[in-house]
């Protein structure tokens, strides 16, 4: 049983109180705020008023800690608990959030003493679960199931394997070599899918194919990967015993093994892999992660089937290690490299308030991609609303989306960027471009960051600062002074019905972005998945007449612009 000691309880602690209450092992929270504690207990979590940040008094804790989780709001509280932590229980697994906003100091001291470090927006229930501690736990036990192996491990992939299965099985046995295991990846039946072919036959996979009536004794162990019960869907006896089973499925009887992980809320076995070579600090080789990603390619249907934060994450991590140009042959991929690289960006750099999830991607190549980012990370677990933005030719890029009809994201932006340059779309999907004149014009690396950098605040500034001042679509109210811009969309959750938005505009001194092609003229039929682009209307195209329009006027002065003052 895991023994977990939490020190400090902010909003993610939170969050893993809640991952981790139906996990077998014991909790307790130490808390120097009262009113937290006695919310915890009503909660039935066990909690204690302590200073978390206090060696003697953490050690006052008379029972064994296994996992030390520091996770407060405050950086610098969070630190310093990571520090009283170690030095109390110097052989626990820390894993320690960083806090909100963390100070790059904050950040150095906390990687110094903690294993695991929890930054700002991976506050994702399916990262937490597996970061909040079971993680190290998991690890260790894999490594020490895996070396007890006398002889050779069979690795079986279920009966007429797939990609994940298949890269699943070589990933295991080369996280079973790391540690000095002796291991062969099996499969029973046939791969008979021309790309599942094509896939082992060009990453030169070394496979041994059994026939149910072999006796399989001459292996001294055996890991089922993407199944997990040996005689259902594998050609392995039914009393075999089984030393390890890793496996997305939720299972349909108890699984029994030496070591088991049934992680359903992940897309693909895959992700699990990758998950254990990082942890165990085994580098994938170039099969490894190019089959690792095809396999979480394959099982998520390119990311959008029953995907997580952590098939994302882990296809993040994959991407540069994995011979795209094999995967090219494995099959016409509908994601392009560049795309994925795109999406990766978004992932990687994702800052989530709440269920607002935002993304700076910097420097674009291609600009179609961020819509596809946008779509693609609106399908992580708890987000509501995507912005994802990015530059190129002297103009930013915004794509944004949203569930639900609380929130109007066409009104949205363009209360948010309409001063700095144009915006449109609807209450689910919308788009901007602002102009960054000759700012744009970052050429060297240090430059290209630094527009980044100004980048990010703008957007980010304008935004939330828009969310705030229109935190819900009220389907009746018309709030004050906002007169008109509500009047066609008004409890109307279907965005296609919705009328030219720029017809809302009184034309008083403003101009709306008369733009032609805005994102309703292509949405449509099609829907959201109509092969236009809906939400990047590409207002200077369109309208090249757009000398008056507020964003070109400026656009010759984008210190100015950016300096100015936000929205009243
Ligand atoms: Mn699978």
């Amino acid at each position: 049983m895991v023994s977990r000691l939490m020190l400090g309880c902010g909003s993610i602690g939170h969050a893993i109180v809640d991952a981790i209450a139906e996990r077998p092992g014991s909790l307790l929270v130490l808390s120097d705020d009262a009113d937290r504690v006695e919310a915890l207990r009503e909660n039935g979590i066990a909690a204690e008023r302590s200073d978390p940040t206090n060696p003697v008094a953490i050690r006052s804790v008379t029972r064994p800690v296994d996992v030390l989780i520091v996770a407060g709001n405050d950086p610098e509280a969070n630190l310093a608990a990571a520090e009283a932590g170690r030095e109390a229980y110097p052989n626990a697994l820390l894993v320690a959030h960083t806090g909100r906003s963390p100070p790059a100091e904050v950040t150095e001291g906390i990687e110094r003493v903690a294993q695991r470090v929890i930054e700002p927006g991976t506050a994702v229930a399916a990262d937490l679960l597996r970061r909040g501690g079971d993680e190290g736990v998991r690890l260790r036990r894999l490594r020490r199931v895996l070396r007890g192996i006398e002889g050779t491990l069979a690795i079986v992939a279920h009966d007429n394997p797939d990609p994940d299965a298949i890269a699943s099985a070589i990933a295991l046995a080369q996280v079973a070599a790391a540690v000095g295991c002796d291991a062969e990846v099996c499969y029973f039946g046939d791969i008979s899918h021309q790309e599942n072919r094509a896939f082992v036959n060009l990453l030169d996979l070394d496979l041994v194919n059994l026939d149910s009536a072999d006796d399989p004794g001459g292996y001294g162990g055996f890991a089922l990967v993407d199944h997990s019960r040996p005689g259902v869907n594998d050609g392995l006896p039914a009393d075999t015993a089984i030393d390890i089973v890793i496996d997305h499925h939720p299972p349909r009887a108890p699984v029994e093994a030496r070591f088991v992980d049934l992680s359903s809320d992940v897309g693909a076995t895959s992700t699990l892999l990758v998950d254990y070579l990082r942890g165990l600090g085994v580098e994938p080789d170039d099969p490894v992660a190019t089959g690792l990603l095809y396999g979480i390619r394959v099982d998520t249907k390119d990311f959008i089937r029953e995907v997580s934060a952590m098939d994302f994450e882990a296809a993040a991590y994959l991407l540069p290690r994995s011979n795209e140009g094999v995967l090219e042959q494995v099959e016409a991929p509908s994601v392009g490299a560049e795309t994925l690289e795109i999406i990766a960006r978004a992932i990687r750099n994702r800052e989530l308030r709440e269920t607002v999830l935002t993304s700076n991607v910097g420097r674009l190549a291609d600009r179609d991609a961020l819509a596809q980012a946008a779509d693609r990370l609106l399908d992580l677990e708890d987000v509501h609303t995507t912005l994802v933005y990015g530059f190129r030719d002297r103009t930013v890029y915004v794509s944004a989306r949203a569930r639900g009809a609380d929130l109007d994201l066409g009104e949205t932006l363009r209360d948010a960027f309409d001063e700095v340059g144009s915006a449109g779309g609807h209450a689910g999907m919308a788009g901007a471009q602002i102009p960054l004149g000759i700012l744009g014009d970052a050429e060297s690396e240090e430059e290209a960051a630094s527009l980044s950098a100004i980048v990010h605040n703008v957007i980010t500034d304008r935004f939330y600062g828009a969310l705030r001042s229109r935190p819900n679509r009220e389907p009746t109210a018309v709030a004050d002074g906002d007169d008109g811009r509500h009047a066609c969309g008004d409890g109307d959750p279907d965005p296609s019905s919705d009328p030219d938005p720029n017809l809302n505009r009184d034309g008083g001194g403003e101009h709306g972005s008369a733009n032609p092609k805005n994102s309703e003229g292509s949405t449509g039929p099609n829907g959201p998945n109509g092969p236009s682009d809906p939400d990047d209307p590409d207002y200077s195209d369109a309208d090249p007449g757009s000398d008056g329009e507020p964003g070109s006027t400026r656009n010759g002065e984008p210190g100015v612009e950016y300096a100015g003052p936000d929205d009243g």
